[in-house]
């Protein structure tokens, strides 16, 4: 019979194990640690090889059987659309989008031959000038929109064909976008300085979302600043992979203890639970306060990090480490 002291001792020595995980997996699979750099210092031949990646995605056909979806690219924005109620305003926030940001580096990789390095988008260096920007150039992602309905008409993506409503259901749409230096303005060094000053991680969790995280979503504009549709634009996983950094700095800032520094609410409070009413996840009862693996409202290491069946779950815990398995990826700040 185990007693109550042994169980706290096997508790600790399993603990004792857990922290020492991140190296030892990290030799077994991550390897090598992939270099994330500014969009601005890819070579230009791995900017053009990234937008043909992305274009491979949005002309490949779903693989997923998720009703309604015609292209891989659809495939790849349900995971968000699908959970946005259970994604956003919650702890899970930054981890989920961290897993989804490898989720569509894998896609691109594994189904559509990308070599090179995996670019964020240096939104301080944009941010006197978002327009300036060498991102919305013709060969890259194409400017702001235009005309009565904000649709993008110039570079690649002209011709995107959206097709997911906020509710989950098909009603094809144009790519929009209505920029504005205004909005970008809040993922200031002021606000981001702020987030670093907060010590716990369920206390900083929300930090990131007003001010950096709005500010590249709606100073991009149109689906941009849409919660729910907004991975529709390929710029969508440059914004995302900023804001990961800047969690991941965080992280950093009290290494092994962030590792497994986690919390927040589990459902989104304050908004009748649903967080996203029209969204199709919008439900308090305990199929969602279980559904993630964390037995009750507060987010934990276990909770599960679902890509829709595209890639399998996993948790929390998987992907706190940068470094580790999961992500196996290092933001670079290139001078
Ligand atoms: C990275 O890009 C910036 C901005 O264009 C440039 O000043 C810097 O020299 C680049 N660094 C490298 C190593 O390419
Ligand atoms: C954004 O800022 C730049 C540089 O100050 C300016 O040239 C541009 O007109 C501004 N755009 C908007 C929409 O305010
Ligand atoms: C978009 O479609 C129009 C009309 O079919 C075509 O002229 C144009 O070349 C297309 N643009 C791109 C970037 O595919
Ligand atoms: C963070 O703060 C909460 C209470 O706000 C506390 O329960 C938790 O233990 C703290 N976590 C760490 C890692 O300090
Ligand atoms: C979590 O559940 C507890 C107990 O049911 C409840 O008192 C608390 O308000 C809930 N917190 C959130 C953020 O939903
Ligand atoms: C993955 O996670 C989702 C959401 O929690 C769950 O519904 C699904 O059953 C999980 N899939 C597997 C294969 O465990
Ligand atoms: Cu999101």
């Amino acid at each position: 019979m185990t007693s109550l002291v042994q169980r706290a001792l096997l508790l600790l020595a399993a603990s004792s194990i857990v922290s020492a995980v991140p190296a030892k997996r990290q030799a077994s699979v991550c390897t090598e640690v992939r270099e994330r750099v500014p969009w601005y210092n890819l070579t230009s031949e791995e900017k053009t090889s990234y937008i043909q990646a992305d274009l491979c995605l949005i002309n490949a056909p779903s693989k997923s059987g998720i009703p309604g979806a015609v292209t891989r690219w659809d495939d790849l924005q349900w995971p968000h659309v699908v959970q946005t109620a259970t994604v956003h305003n919650v702890g899970a926030f930054l981890p989920f989008h961290r897993y989804y940001m490898t989720a569509h580096e894998r896609l691109i990789k594994d189904e559509c031959g990308y070599m090179g390095r995996m670019p964020y988008w240096d939104e301080l260096a944009d941010i006197a000038d978002l327009e300036g920007s060498e991102l919305w150039s013709e060969e890259y992602f194409g400017g702001d929109g235009t005309g009565a309905n904000n649709c993008v008409e110039t570079g690649p993506f002209a011709n995107l064909t959206l097709r997911w409503t906020r509710e989950g259901t098909v009603d094809e749409s144009c790519l929009t976008r209505r920029f504005s230096n205004r909005s970008l303005a809040s993922t200031s060094q002021t606000n981001i300085n702020a987030c670093n000053t907060i010590t716990n991680y369920t206390q900083a969790w929300n930090c990131w979302s007003g001010g950096p995280h709005s500010g590249g979503h709606s100073g991009v504009g149109g689906i941009m600043s849409d919660a729910t549709l907004s991975p529709g634009d390929p710029v969508f996983y440059l914004h995302h992979s900023w804001l990961d950094k800047l969690w991941w700095e965080w992280q950093k800032l009290d290494l092994p203890t962030r590792y497994t520094d986690m919390g927040g609410p589990n459902i989104p409070g304050g908004r009748g639970g649903g967080g996203f009413p029209g969204g199709p996840q919008g439900g308090t009862g305990p199929e969602f306060t279980d559904y993630f693996g964390d037995n009750g409202n507060i987010t934990t290491l276990n909770h599960r990090l679902y890509m829709s069946e595209i890639y399998p779950n996993v948790t929390i815990g998987d992907v706190m480490d940068l470094n580790g398995d999961v992500i196996c990826s290092e933001y670079i700040n290139v001078e």
